[in-house]
């Protein structure tokens, strides 16, 4: 087992913050930062990443607030400082504007300037020379996601002996889509510096080594369906899906204790008698929240007995604010909000209620326990930690997740929930129907069923299994994830001639 596990991240799991008084840490947002911080206060290490300030700003006493801050989370932080033209070029542009959305298929939304691209390169190169500062022998360096691809690359022509792993937290496009990007051929060979690349789903797996086929044909595959092995002359790569969990008894422990039972019943006497429909995502353009408001309101037209039984509570959550894309992003929802309400509030009843802005976890935990259906429509997502929370928290098994099928988690849930394609407004609004006809028995079968897989595969089996298999040693019994297919159903196919 490695010594010391050494993870790098674009971001550290806190925010620097200059306030009027001096400088404050506040805790980092998002799902890698939720997914990975139990598990470095666990297992103590390094982490190395930025701390989200322009370096300019970087002035006064704030390494003494970040070193407080080490020793509260049980690992060191190691900042790598970004000038605000390098956050312009690696992070809003190569990352933001061409890695993010080529990976999450909206190619309309790509900008393939080549300046980001030197950008991002600088970048991982700074990274690199952070780690290979603090390396020491036997760490084991666990790269995540898809800003830092080439730190592996970079780092070899220093340190031949490294152990590199690389964890993909966003979809990996197939070939078509991935042919696009002018850097294509650059991308896989930096893949290939690392001995294990972690993807999400078997399906990120498969287009990844579907791609390698197709552009470096050199490449031997060895796939025994678990792990994979590409062999590329003397370099020996695995290859596999890991889908991430999350700390599974930590939430739920939350969600019994008598703080939240006292807030969700506050809450509840806030929402009435009507039953809560609850979606909590980051603004992004990904997660499908326009397609969730039109199916919202595609179910009040078409099932006029939904309306003051149910309230539609969607949290989001503030997010790369700067950029123009997301503030039209945010005007619309607030339009849609507006529309929505215009057209079907009666006396005391609001039928969407809308909030933008960061929950405390006390909060979020109480609504994920009170919410009769968790609404999750990403176009596109990794996996999605939502739902999975959503799911530990319904201590009382009688809530009902409505999924998108293009979520990570749809692999992992697709007994449970009720899943959806969120281009589909109408088979949305039926969907949201159907939650609320399941009986009660049925809802708990489902619930029941969903919270054993994420009970059992929680964030901690995500970090043993990867890093068994970095060490080659993942045993023979282990079962390894499955694929969701969307299939079509034969007899109506047939009844339909
Ligand atoms: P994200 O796109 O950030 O993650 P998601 O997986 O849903 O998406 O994680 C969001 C996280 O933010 C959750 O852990 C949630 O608890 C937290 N959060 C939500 N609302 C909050 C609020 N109001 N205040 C504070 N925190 C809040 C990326 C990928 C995903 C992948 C994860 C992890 O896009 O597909 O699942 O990484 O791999």
């Amino acid at each position: 087992m490695a010594q010391r596990l050494f993870v790098v991240s674009n971001r550290l799991p806190i925010v620097l913050e200059k306030k009027s008084d001096g400088w404050t840490l506040k805790p980092g947002s998002g799902g890698l930062v939720s997914a990975l911080a139990p598990v470095l206060s666990h297992r103590g290490g390094l982490w190395v990443g930025w701390p989200g300030l322009p370096l300019e700003r970087a002035v006064g006493d704030w390494e003494s607030v970040l070193a407080a801050g080490y020793r509260e989370r049980g690992c060191n932080l190691v900042p790598v400082l970004l000038s605000r033209r390098e956050v312009k070029g690696f992070y809003e542009g190569f990352s933001n504007a061409v890695l993010w959305p080529l990976f999450h298929d909206m190619l309309g939304r790509c900008h393939f300037e080549p300046a980001f691209w030197y950008a991002y390169l600088e970048v991982n190169e700074k990274f690199a020379s952070a780690v290979a500062e603090h390396w020491r022998d036997g760490d084991f360096v666990w790269v995540q996601d898809y800003q830092l691809i080439h730190v592996a690359e970079l780092l070899r022509r220093r340190n031949e002996r490294a152990r590199l792993g690389f964890f993909l937290h966003i979809p990996f496009p197939a070939l078509d889509i991935l042919l696009k990007l002018p850097w294509r051929g650059q991308i896989l060979k930096a893949l290939l510096a690392y001995d294990l690349i972690g993807f999400q789903t078997p399906r990120d797996s498969r287009n990844f080594l579907t791609c390698l086929q197709y552009l470096l044909p050199e490449a031997e595959i060895l796939d025994d369906g678990r792990v994979a092995e590409v062999r590329l002359g003397a370099r020996s790569v695995r290859v596999g899906a890991f889908p991430i969990g999350i700390d599974f008894h930590a939430f739920e422990e939350t969600a019994r204790s008598a703080e939240v039972k006292r807030r969700a019943a506050e809450l509840r006497q806030r929402f009435g008698p009507a039953h809560l429909i609850l979606g909590v995502d980051r603004l992004d353009y990904t997660k499908g929240l326009v397609e969730k408001l039109e199916a919202f309101r595609n179910a009040l037209q078409r099932y006029p007995e939904l309306r003051e039984r149910v309230v539609f509570l969607q949290i989001v959550v503030p997010s790369r604010e700067g950029v123009a894309e997301y503030q039209a992003l945010k005007a619309h929802i607030e339009r849609l909000v507006g529309e929505i309400n215009g057209e079907f509030s009666s006396p005391g009843w609001v039928p969407v209620q809308y909030q933008y802005r960061s929950q405390s976890r006390r909060d979020l935990v109480a609504l994920y326990r009170l919410a009769r259906v968790g609404f999750v429509t990403s176009t596109k997502d990794g996996m999605n930690l939502v739902a999975k929370e959503l799911c530990a928290c319904q201590v009382d098994d009688c809530g009902v997740l409505v999924l998108s099928e293009f979520t990570g988690a749809a692999a992992q849930l697709q007994r449970g929930a009720l899943l959806v394609n969120p281009h589909d407004i109408e088979g949305m609004a039926d969907a949201l129907k159907a939650a609320f006809d399941l009986s009660g028995e049925e809802r708990q079968r489902r619930m029941a069923e969903m919270r054993e897989i994420l009970r059992e595969q929680d964030i901690f089996w995500w970090v043993d299994y990867y890093l068994q298999a970095a060490l080659g040693t993942v045993p023979d019994d282990f079962r390894a994830p499955k694929e969701y297919l969307p299939a079509l159903d034969l007899d109506e196919l047939l009844e339909a001639g």
